[in-house]
Formats: C-alpha cells, sequence, structure tokens
C-alpha cells in the first residue's frame, strides 16, 4: 500500500479523516488529562462542550511532535483550538498537569457516574438519575437497587422492532452480572479466534459469506472492548429483506449454539442520543454477547462483546469504511463529503446530495478515492 509522507498540512487540517494519526502519540499525557474534562463533560451531559474537546484532543493526537512552551504558538493555530484551550494546554506544558483534570478525576462524583457508565445499558443521563434521584454511589449501590425492581428495558430497546430471535435481551441487571467479564479487555488473538469461530457458523449456513474485522481492532488497538464484524454475501439483493433475513439466521444460530447469550439489538435504528450519532446509518446489524466455546486449555469462558453488521455487496466497502473509525474520523469523513465534495457518507453508501446519484466502490481504496481523500492506512485513522 502507498505510503504518504507526513506533511504540516496533514496534521494541522481540519478534518480528522486528513490527518494520518497513531494509536500512541508524542503527547498521550496531555491527551489523556484532556479526556478525564471530556469525559466529565458528556457525563453532566455538556455534549457540544464535550465534542471541542474531542476536537481538541483529535488534532492533538496526530500533532506528531513532543509538546513545548517553543510549540505553543503553533499548537494555538491549530484549527477549531479555542483560548480555553490553549489555556488548558499551556498549563500542562507550563506544570505537567491540569488542575481541573486533577479535581475532576478525585471527584467522589466523576467516579461514581465513570464506574455507572460502564454498565450497558446505562448512560449518562441515567447515570445522573441514580446518582442524584436515587442517591447511589457505589456499584453495590447499584446492585442493590437493580435487585430490588422488575428488568426494564434499556433506552436501547424501547420503541424498536421486536426482536427476531430467542435469545434473551442484556437487561441492566443482567448486564451488572456480566460486568466483570464485559469490563474486560479482548486481546487481538481472540478477536481473531472469535471471527473464525462466527465465519464458521456461517459457512454452515451459506457458502461464500465475505466478512472483515473492523473498529480499532482494524486499527491496529492491542486489546478491544468488543468484537465488530462487518459481513456480507455476493448474491445478497439490497433493499430486500435478504440482508436482515441473513444477520437473523447467523444470530439464531449461534444463539442454538451457546455462542451467543443475549442480544441488545438487531435491525437498522437510530441511537436515541442524537448529538453524538445522528449520523449513523440503518445498516442491520446484531449487537450481541458473546461467548467462545468451551476448551479445556481456557480456564475461563469469557462473555464478550459482538457486533455483527450486515451489508447488501454494494455497501460492504462503505461499511468497512465506516466501522473502521476513530469516531472523530468517521465524523469528519461525513463531514468533509458534504461540504467539500457534495456527496452524502454513511456506512451503507456513498450519494450524490444534488440528484441522489448512487455510487458503488469496490474497494475501500475507491472509497477513498470517490470522496477525493488521500489514501489513509486503518493503523493511522486514529485522530
Ligand atoms: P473499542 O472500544 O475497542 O471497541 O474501540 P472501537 O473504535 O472499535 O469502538 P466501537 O466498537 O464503539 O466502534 C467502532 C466504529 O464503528 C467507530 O468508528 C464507531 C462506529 N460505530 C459504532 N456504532 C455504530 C453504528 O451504530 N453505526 C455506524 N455507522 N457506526 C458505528
Ligand atoms: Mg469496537
Amino acid at each position: 500500500e502507498e505510503h504518504v509522507e507526513l506533511t504540516k498540512a496533514h496534521y494541522t487540517s481540519r478534518y480528522a479523516c486528513l490527518r494520518p494519526c497513531p494509536l500512541v502519540c508524542p503527547n498521550q499525557q496531555l491527551v489523556q488529562q484532556l479526556g478525564i474534562i471530556r469525559r466529565s463533560r458528556e457525563l453532566e451531559g455538556k455534549d457540544v462542550n464535550a465534542l471541542s474537546y474531542d476536537r481538541t484532543i483529535s488534532l492533538l493526537k496526530a500533532y506528531p511532535y513532543r509538546l513545548t512552551s517553543s510549540k505553543l504558538p503553533e499548537v494555538s493555530t491549530l484549527p477549531g483550538i479555542g483560548e480555553k484551550m490553549i489555556s488548558k494546554i499551556s498549563e500542562y506544558v507550563k506544570h505537567g498537569r491540569i488542575r481541573e483534570s486533577e479535581t475532576i478525576a478525585a471527584s467522589a462524583r466523576f467516579k461514581s457516574l465513570s464506574e455507572f457508565t460502564t454498565i450497558y445499558g446505562i448512560g449518562a443521563s441515567t447515570a445522573r438519575k441514580l446518582f442524584d434521584t436515587f442517591g447511589l454511589r457505589t456499584m453495590a449501590d447499584l446492585e442493590e437497587h437493580y435487585a430490588s425492581r422488575p428488568a426494564s428495558p434499556t433506552h436501547h430497546q424501547r420503541g424498536e422492532r421486536k426482536l427476531n430471535t430467542p435469545a434473551p435481551v442484556l437487561s441492566i441487571p443482567a448486564a451488572l452480572e456480566l460486568r466483570t467479564d464485559l469490563d474486560e479487555k479482548i486481546p487481538r488473538a481472540e478477536v481473531g479466534l472469535m471471527h473464525d469461530i462466527v465465519m464458521a457458523e456461517l459457512g454452515k449456513l451459506r457458502s461464500g459469506c465475505l466478512s472483515t474485522i473492523v473498529g480499532g481492532y482494524r486499527r491496529g488497538k492491542a486489546e478491544s472492548n468488543d468484537v465488530d464484524i462487518v459481513i456480507t454475501h455476493p448474491t445478497l439483493v439490497s433493499g430486500s429483506d435478504q440482508v436482515k433475513g441473513l444477520g437473523e439466521l447467523l444470530v439464531n444460530r449461534l444463539y442454538e449454539r451457546g455462542l451467543i447469550t443475549h442480544v441488545m439489538h438487531l435491525s437498522g435504528f437510530q441511537p436515541a442520543n442524537a448529538l453524538r450519532t445522528s449520523h449513523w446509518d440503518t445498516l442491520e446489524k446484531a449487537l450481541t454477547v458473546f461467548i467462545l466455546p468451551p476448551d479445556n486449555s481456557r480456564s475461563r469462558r469469557i462473555h464478550r462483546r459482538l457486533d455483527l453488521i450486515f451489508a447488501a455487496p454494494e455497501a460492504y466497502w462503505t461499511a468497512i469504511t465506516g466501522w473502521t473509525g476513530s469516531k472523530m474520523f468517521e465524523r469528519d469523513l461525513r463531514l468533509w463529503a458534504k461540504v467539500e465534495r457534495g456527496l452524502k457518507f454513511d456506512s451503507t453508501g456513498i450519494t450524490r446530495r444534488r440528484d441522489s446519484k448512487p455510487y458503488f466502490p469496490r474497494s475501500e481504496k475507491e472509497v477513498f478515492d470517490l470522496l477525493g481523500l488521500e489514501w489513509i492506512d486503518p493503523t493511522m485513522r486514529n485522530a
């Protein structure tokens, strides 16, 4: 694959999809400290402010030099970094720490809200309600709270088509029970193993399916929080029920085999949190909990989050690009396509905005070419 030489035009671009960015950057600690403030804004429901931290962090991640005071003038001119961000960055360069990050990290509220939102189905607003209204502080409080009330559907399940699968839905009490498993990161080798097992089962239902592991794994992360797999078959007809049908078939088979224990969601949906996610698409997907088959060499079987994304063949490559991430890369990919190219990009395809003419890229390189973007290797899409 071609290799682009990094220039100032790259790391000063206002679009994350034009900024090649490795997993670990020279200013990782500063990024981590700003990440605490960003997380706190998100937990407090200040999504617009959280997004401006996201943007600053994304720019800093792609900045290829170690930040010292002599570099501050250049950093100050990076697009979209405002006064407040500059002062935080300056504080870090001067003192090696950011006071607000330390205060937040030490606060009981931040600790509780962070911990609560690690449970699948508990988002920031639910966490605040549990903290403010019910006075909960610890995991033990949470367990007690949910033990005494009937399992109510999570916001992921409300107002959606009924799941056409016998697999149980992951309720909050169930997610609480599985939390030590689901908190554990998945090493690369196990991601590969999970993929192979899923595809072997799919092969027994339908031969000739194609798949790609996407998400953080494809960007080179050593450990993942979940496994994301995009799946297609060359004969699937888009717009028919065939794509969804394949998804249901696979999920039901994995459930019958004991490989899937829970399903949180099946089929296309628009997540509730519109501001952060309104650009997401309506591809068929199954958000599940997976467990490896019993094997004597493994002492413990760990429940893992597994997302299966099903695409018609003409949407396969846009689905792969759209699910590889990072989140900021994806956000700016859509923005770039719209503002600079008059195109609409999402995981289901690329269309021209003025007349809705669709394009059918046959490789990821073609996706980039159509969007008028320089190729960026998946491992450099961590902006
Ligand atoms: P992690 O935490 O180790 O799983 O890291 P990632 O980067 O794999 O994060 P993940 O799995 O939440 O998301 C993978 C990528 O897919 C990310 O760029 C965001 C995107 N993505 C997640 N959910 C959706 C969705 O519902 N629709 C679309 N189009 N993209 C999504
Ligand atoms: Mg992932």
